[in-house]
């Protein structure tokens, strides 16, 4: 009997109380206007601020209960397609079916749907970090963070994927690369980097280069093809060759002295750097 005082005060929009509710049921509308039969809906409230309604409807035989699906988008290109008008924001995504991870996602550059996979703002994470951090990602998605190596394998393990890099000096000049491809192996092997081709600003040169095809190293694991330990010599956690000429998970400083900093070598001589963005989406298919 309840239900069914509920189910009326929603349908009509009545005041109760002081309250007035208003139910806009866009199954309910969208269905009308097919076979389908609209039967009831049931409401219910659970506290002050969650609400659970439940419709249901028929078609020529028997009966279906409908609800309302929410939608797992892979990554923010997808979002993008599917709501066109997003904002730059922090939304969820699901990299495989199974997992899912907050991201920023940039709904403006050059046509936005970049998945935010690293940003740097202000030094306050500290990117000097290990392998289980670095697999996992870390910090938070409205500020600094690491997305996860798993995470960017899995959304770059289709190789369908262009990288852009947004950069800027603490003298506000700005500046990005972008290479025509994308992918981080497994983590068994090593989160193993493939690079396409470069495109930088001008005065911008490809300091990743020297990157491509190198395993990723952290401050406990030395992957790299150096004597020494790149990553604890010079706090660089990434994928390290012997060593880097791109340092973007460094320390944050607002100078350069000894290549610990966050840095991009080829982009004016020894300046650190503001902040610095890693960003990718889908080839463009047309
Ligand atoms: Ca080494």
């Amino acid at each position: 009997m309840w239900t069914l005082v509920v189910i009326t005060m929603a349908l009509w929009g009545v005041d109760a109380k002081g309250i007035k509710l208003h139910l806009s049921d866009e199954m309910k509308s969208m269905l009308e206007k097919s076979n389908w039969d609209h039967q009831d809906t049931a409401l219910s409230i659970h506290g002050p601020m969650t609400l659970d309604i439940q419709s249901s409807f028929k078609l020529k035989e028997g009966q279906v209960f409908l609800k309302s699906r929410v939608s797992r988008h892979k990554d923010c290109a997808q979002i993008k397609k599917h709501r066109p008008l997003s904002r730059d924001g922090v939304y969820t995504i699901y990299p495989t079916p199974g997992t899912n991870k907050t991201v920023f996602c940039d709904m403006t550059t050059d046509g936005g749907g970049w998945t935010v996979i690293q940003r740097r703002i202000d030094g306050k994470t500290d990117f000097y970090r290990n392998w289980t951090d670095y697999k996992n990602g870390f910090g938070h998605a409205d500020h600094e963070y690491w997305l996860g190596n798993d995470a960017i394998h899995a959304l770059t393990k289709d190789k369908n994927q262009i990288l852009r890099i947004d950069m800027m000096k603490f003298s506000r000049e700005k500046g990005h690369a972008t290479y025509s491809s994308f992918s981080v192996d497994n983590e068994a092997n090593k989160y193993k980097l493939k690079l396409g081709s470069f495109n930088g600003t001008k005065g911008l040169g490809d300091s990743l280069r020297i990157s491509n095809n190198m395993y990723f190293s952290t401050k406990d694991r030395d992957n790299d093809n150096s004597g020494s330990h790149c990553v604890q010599s010079y706090k660089a956690p990434g994928w390290m060759n012997s060593c880097f000429s791109a340092n973007l998970n460094g320390v944050y400083k607002t100078s350069l002295s000894d290549y610990t900093e966050l840095h991009w070598q080829n982009w004016g001589k020894n300046v650190s750097l503001k902040s610095a963005k890693m960003m990718i989406r889908p080839k463009q298919t047309n």
